[in-house]
């Protein structure tokens, strides 16, 4: 699900219909140079669910398992030999404990607790649209200052990280490349169409990459305008119009991973999108979702277990790669690193059920996988947002990510992070899903200044230059209603709310 506190509640989204730019009209989109692969099928049958079959990296295995799989009532829809991921669909409710004692099944299990269903759309609320004065007057306050983007007045995030001051310097690199794997990216957007690389997105919906024209863009932009906004704050244009990214000179492309009936980031989807990122020469991926149904996926679980493993050999493929992945740290105000976390909220695609889980044992996907960047939210005023789940050895970096408790002092007075939505309009979100990206914005920086670093040096990097505030002096009270929230744990340089800082654009490009 997308890092926001639940998909109800993006409709508290405010999205700024910009007449400014309404005539300017779109810019064309690159043609897709990418074959067009066949899109996965959504089986019908009411019983059908999901699975990951991890094997041995082994040609001989994969042939031999696969037989298994048909044995075992399983149709096989996609086949990832190179980490030695195969995606099933299986009305066999036996399925699961059948594969896993097949000779070399390292893991397998379901993906999902309710059976998949044919396509739909939802029907929650639309986004609320308000009027335009706090755009023109973000617009006259823009002008006033001298600032290139008529929106950028209220973009008190760039300055936060000297985005707007490292922009001057070095925008970033048409040659890198960050894929926002989210609800699907909106390129006809006019601040996203000058930066965007249609050759490098797709849609992964299903667990196999479609990557026919247009397919990367969401399937309902009223209510799947999650990655839009995404890849706004990373890579905008500084073209006149709108808003600006932290990393307006590099491309961003999008890969759909939400199923259009739920909203749900199923992990076969999120599999799919790391190999073809790395596959298609990304550099940066940014994670902005824990994977479905699961919040947190517990290793004494057998389904939970293979969902773990598939999603974690699909991410270090991407990084053997090259590919750096970014990932936001969640919404749940959670402490990643103490020995009990209650949630209540999974299975999320069923009935979810009351569980206390040890976030050692039992990891939110991907954020808590090895080498990703693990990102929480501050606010304006630089403390934690009231939340961005924490923890130390857990956070590696903190990012802006809005806070509406923290009101900064800009034209519209939103504490929140103002960025592109589709059907080129403009709103504020907050959530540690709009953190992760202002992390991959600057990772963007760093890769186009160091061509040649790896994904460690560059969370290296990150880690060095960032700015730590150091544990709040007094209790931290995030919502100010007088109950301390959460406790800092660690020093100066590393800490639980911060990990290692709050990123910084600027030295990145210096
Ligand atoms: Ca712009
Ligand atoms: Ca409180």
């Amino acid at each position: 699900m997308a890092h926001l506190p639940s998909r109800r509640r993006l409709a508290l989204a405010v999205p700024v219909v910009l007449s400014l730019t309404a005539s300017l009209g779109f810019l064309p989109t690159a043609a897709s140079a990418a074959p067009v692969t066949a899109t996965a099928t959504q089986a019908a049958d009411a019983g059908t669910l999901a699975y990951v079959v991890n094997t041995k990296v082994d040609h001989r295995t994969i042939e031999s398992v696969k037989k298994a799989i048909a044995a075992a009532d399983g149709t096989v829809v996609a086949t990832y030999a190179k980490i030695g991921v195969i995606v099933v669909h299986s009305a066999n409710p036996d399925f699961g404990a059948q594969i896993r004692a097949v000779r070399g099944v390292q893991s397998a299990g379901a993906t999902r607790t309710a059976p998949l269903s044919p396509a739909g759309t939802t029907d929650e609320g639309a986004a609320e649209l308000i009027s335009a004065a706090d755009a023109a007057r973000t617009a006259s306050a823009s002008a006033a200052a001298g600032v290139s983007e008529p929106l950028e007045a209220d973009q008190w995030d760039l300055r936060a990280i000297g985005a707007d001051k490292a922009a001057e310097i070095n925008p970033g690199s048409s040659k890198v490349t960050v894929a926002v794997i989210d609800t699907g990216v909106d390129d006809t957007h006019p601040d996203l169409a000058p930066n965007f690389s249609a050759s490098q997105s797709a849609n992964c919906v299903g667990g196999v990459a479609d990557t026919s024209e247009g397919a990367w863009r969401p399937y309902n932009p009223t209510e799947d305008y999650h990655g839009t906004h995404v890849a706004g704050e990373i890579a905008a244009a500084r073209n006149g119009i709108g808003v600006a990214g932290v990393a307006p000179g590099v491309k961003v492309a999008g890969i759909k991973v939400s199923d259009p009936k739920d909203g749900l980031f199923y992990p076969e989807n999120v599999v799919c999108a790391f190999v073809f990122a790395a596959d298609h020469g990304v550099e940066v991926t940014n994670n902005s979702y824990y994977v479905d149904p699961w919040l947190y996926n517990c290793m004494d679980d057998p389904d939970q277990k293979a969902i773990v493993d598939a999603v974690n050999r699909a991410q270090l493929y991407a990084q053997k790669k090259g590919t750096l992945n970014v990932a936001s740290a969640g919404n749940s105000n959670h402490d990643l690193d103490s020995d009990a976390i209650v949630d209540d909220s999974s299975p999320d695609d069923s009935a979810p059920v009351t569980r206390t889980i040890d976030p050692h044992e039992c990891f939110d996907v991907p954020t808590q996988l090895p080498g990703v960047v693990t990102v929480s939210a501050t606010g304006v005023k630089g403390t934690k947002s009231y939340y961005s789940t924490y923890g130390l050895g857990a956070v590696d970096v903190a990012a802006p990510g809005g806070d509406r408790y923290q009101i900064p002092d800009t034209p519209s007075a939103n504490g929140r992070i103002l960025s592109t939505m589709p059907n080129n309009a403009y709103g504020f979100l907050q959530g540690t899903s709009m953190a992760s990206p202002h992390v991959a914005g600057v990772a963007a920086l760093l890769k186009s200044a160091h061509p040649w670093a790896s994904p460690a040096t560059l969370q290296a990097l990150l880690k060095a230059q960032a700015d730590n505030p150091g544990c709040p002096a007094e209790p931290y009270d995030g919502n100010g209603d007088g109950v301390v929230d959460a406790t800092c744990e660690g020093g100066k340089r590393v800490n639980g709310f911060y990990g290692f800082g709050v990123v910084n654009a600027l030295r990145a490009v210096k």
